[in-house]
């Protein structure tokens, strides 16, 4: 009898036109006669939310019913970016709303570009989160992501006198993605005191009294798949003061202020994304904001769990929970907490649920971006938690003193617990104890966690425990959202876009490598997206790039393990050679555009500096009459994630250089490779399972090995060192001034030429430059470079996310998918 009053959901282009101009109408209450840009993307987007809510309230009612196991994805940041031409493309009528849009008299381009980005992440561990939740919902899993709603995503950055400005990013204005769930609200506590006594039957029980509680209000964002019905929630968490907290009592005695002031108080835990990319500094907001959402997912999982009233023991048969690195390790504690404290099961079937249900997935081998927390602050915060850490500790330690009882320093080793003053928790030894697999995201990445951090681990837990899962990209968005000429030319030859589902299909392309209508083709996408850009670089920095110059891109968070710095020295010996020659020499130099963008962490003073001295040789170089079009220097500001759908596709060359051993796997290695881009790249991360598929003559390596940056480091230090000479000679002509005031850039240098160069850029300089000259070399051979980027296209099956989500939810979670009614 209800189904009569289903809504209808649009089918055609004017059945879509009607829904979009109703929305403006009644929803927005605008008239139609002042009906912008703006008013019709919202118009849009609230037909298109409609569409979603139904596949949305089906898919979330048949995974209920079905009831198989979930995913829960926890991650302090997704980077989703914007939401529209996703959803228009993944319900499959993007056709029949740009159809309706032309005849409303507006182009798509334009209506998309007015919505603004969802930014809650700071660079890959964020944007993996996004990418991760579009093949989950792709794939049919019923899998859930649990995230803060911050108020204030990643600042937008402005470039003044060349040095990075921060500007917050208030992004909620008008968000018709996100549904406020009025009714679902958890109480999450904080500070108090453990009282502990002695039950009738003499079992030792303990409550955590006292402190204050924070309410964490639900708002969930629809997932739809691609080309399915399956269409996921993610749920993220807003704070505001309980209810009880309002202080009445103040109110009426005429303290209003203070009583807004606890509000706000509370607010403020999920007001604004911490900035740090791979950094770790140990503030007190961070850690409540860590509890809050760990606390709040947790209720809400084991709330469902409890409503199909199953015995515990089948727990982790239903509940898969992935740690998104250590920032959800409290989750931890807090299951145990949830079924020793509130469900009265004693510790080893506590244990044994908890151990089971968790894995967790490292990103980083970084020595500062691991997650340590002060004893002295989890004690007052999380006075109970803290108890159950030292419980997990001893427990662990005597294992290990059992199983390695000559070893008595593998016992201070692998505690939990630093010994240092004050004493600090390591989240990453809680995250591998508490979880049944841990995971690397490349497979570099993930032999060096076993040899480095987690090297005891290994031997305590065997090597089994420890795996690796190399990352992926959504060919979705990747490929057809942000190249839709590509997309389209690869669909006329692969026969329809199948491929978008199985990304290994590309590899039929190889068949055209000598198909010149299609080559042809090719290098005039690449040109056609290049054009793009320089109107991009003309309309944000007004220089003038030439789009038949080789594009080469880094786009990336600024950090000096990534390697800025080795790019811009590289410009300037390039800006030094073509000052020293003639005329006639001149005339041979493959023109270059060098791109940079990303931001810097606030307090990142290193990284600012890389930006400031990007902008000033840029100033230098780009009014310079001697070099004119043989060379541009630009710096792109506000890079983010629908800016990289613009910049992605628009390469050439794009730099992936950091030292080798540091950066995880990375992932804009992909997407530029995916996109018909060459890359120069160390043997680091991904970039070596890149060279494996697309073949070693198709990438531009160059640098020192992991395996040897330890002895070079050591080797800096005890002073057997030799200062490149073609970067002496860089740093002579920064020091002469030649880029403004050269003490602005004296840390830098001085971190290179008497501290040790930790980062190995005088090392790798000279292999770097002569890789470049190696790229102008191919570049000029323009039929062997097209061949190499279609060869390269084709053989990048491997790394989407869908192939990445099904190896973790086979040797990882053990789930299913669930096909949609
Ligand atoms: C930790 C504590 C306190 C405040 C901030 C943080 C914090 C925040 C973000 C620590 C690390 C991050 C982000 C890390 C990150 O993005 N890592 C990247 O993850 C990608 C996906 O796996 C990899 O491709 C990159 O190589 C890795 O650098």
């Amino acid at each position: 009898a209800w189904k009569k009053f289903a809504p209808k959901p649009f089918q055609t282009a004017e059945e879509f036109e009607r829904e979009a101009i109703r929305h403006i109408e009644t929803t927005l209450a605008r008239s139609l006669y002042n009906c912008d840009e703006f008013a019709t993307y919202a118009g849009t987007a609230l037909a298109f939310r409609d569409r979603l809510i139904i596949d949305w309230n089906t898919t979330q009612q048949n995974h209920t019913f079905k009831d198989q196991k979930r995913v829960y994805y926890l991650s302090l940041e997704f980077l989703m970016g914007r939401t529209l031409d996703n959803a228009m493309l993944n319900v499959g009528l993007k056709n029949i709303a740009k159809e309706g849009l032309e005849s409303l008299g507006f182009r798509m381009e334009d209506i998309v570009a007015q919505e603004h980005d969802a930014a809650l992440g700071n660079g890959g561990l964020g944007r993996l989160a996004a990418c991760f939740l579009d093949s989950l919902a792709s794939l049919n899993y019923p899998a859930w992501g649990y995230g803060l709603r911050y108020r204030y995503g990643i600042f937008k950055q402005e470039i003044v006198d060349g040095y990075q400005v921060e500007v917050p990013d208030y992004w909620l204005d008008f968000n018709p993605w996100e549904f406020a769930r009025h009714d679902i609200k958890v109480d999450v506590q904080f500070y108090g005191s453990v009282r502990k006594y002695q039950d009738d039957d003499g079992k030792s029980i303990s409550v955590w009294e006292g402190g204050e509680i924070v309410q964490a209000l639900a708002f969930d964002v629809p997932i739809p798949g691609y080309q399915t019905a399956t269409t996921n929630n993610l749920r993220l968490w807003g704070s505001k003061a309980a209810s009880g907290e309002f202080d009445f009592q103040k109110f009426n005695s005429g303290d209003y202020e203070s009583s807004v002031a606890d509000q706000q108080r509370a607010e403020t835990i999920s007001a604004v994304l911490y900035p740090n990319d791979n950094l770790e500094r140990g503030k007190e907001l961070r850690l409540k904001q860590q509890y809050f959402w760990c606390a709040a997912s947790l209720y809400d999982i084991v709330r469902r769990f409890k409503k199909t009233h199953r015995s515990w023991t089948e727990f982790p048969n239903q509940v898969a929970i992935q740690l998104n690195d250590t920032h959800p390790t409290l989750a931890i504690p807090e299951l145990i907490r949830i079924l020793i404290d509130l469900e009265g099961l004693d510790w080893d079937q506590a244990w044994d649920i908890t151990s089971k249900t968790f894995g967790y997935t490292n990103h980083t081998v970084l020595p500062e971006a691991l997650e340590k927390w002060s004893v002295p602050l989890m004690q007052h915060l999380l006075p109970r938690h803290l108890q159950i850490i030292y419980d997990i500790n001893l427990q662990f330690l005597q294992y290990v003193e059992r199983t390695f009882p000559k070893d008595r320093d593998m016992l201070s080793r692998v505690s939990v617990i630093e010994e240092s003053n004050p004493k600090m928790v390591r989240m990453a030894y809680i995250a591998v104890i508490g979880s049944h697999k841990v995971n690397g995201v490349a497979e570099l990445h993930s032999d060096l966690i076993k040899t480095t951090i987690f090297k005891d681990f290994v031997a305590i837990f065997g090597p089994d425990k420890f795996t690796n899962v190399t990352n992926g990209i959504t060919p979705r968005r990747w490929l057809h959202q942000a190249n839709p000429r590509l997309s389209e030319l690869i669909a006329s030859k692969l026969g329809g876009y199948d491929f978008l589902k199985d990304l290994t299909m590309l590899h039929k392309l190889e068949a055209y490598v000598d198909d010149a209508a299609f080559r042809k083709e090719f290098q005039e996408i690449k040109y056609a997206n290049k054009v793009r850009l320089a109107k991009l670089i003309k309309d944000s920095t007004g220089v003038s790039v030439n789009p038949a110059s080789l594009f080469d891109i880094q786009v990336k968070r600024i950090h000096e393990y990534k390697r800025q710095q080795l790019n811009i020295f590289g410009c300037i010996h390039r800006y030094l050679q073509i000052k020293a020659m003639t005329p006639a020499a001149r005339k041979k130099v493959m023109p270059r555009v060098h791109i940079f963008g990303g931001k810097a962490a606030p307090g990142y003073w290193m990284a600012k500096t890389v930006i400031h001295l990007i902008n000033q040789v840029g100033k230098v170089i780009n009014s310079d009459p001697d070099v004119g079009d043989l060379m541009k220097v630009i710096f792109l500001e506000d890079y983010n994630v629908s800016k990289a759908e613009l910049i992605v596709p628009a390469s050439d060359i794009s730099e992936h250089i950091s030292t080798a051993g540091t950066e995880a796997s990375g992932t804009s290695n992909m997407k530029f490779v995916l996109n018909g881009g060459l890359i120069i790249g160390t043997c680091d991360g991904a970039n070596i399972e890149i060279t494996r598929e697309i073949g070693e003559a198709n990438i531009f390596l160059f640098g020192n090995l992991a395996e040897d940056v330890e002895d070079l480091r050591h080797a800096h230090l005890y002073g057997r060192y030799q200062l490149d000479p073609a970067l002496a000679t860089v740093f002579d002509a920064i020091k002469h001034g030649t880029f403004g005031d050269a003490s602005s850039f004296s840390a830098l240098v001085n971190g290179i030429v008497d501290h040790g160069d930790y980062y190995l850029v005088s090392d790798d300089f000279a292999s770097y430059c002569k890789t470049q000259e190696l790229i102008d070399e191919g570049y000029r051979n323009q039929e062997e470079w097209v061949t190499r980027a279609i060869t390269s296209v084709a053989r990048m099956g491997f790394f989407s996310s869908d192939r990445c989500i099904d190896e973790y939810a086979e040797m990882i979670w053990n789930v299913e998918p669930v096909v949609p009614e």
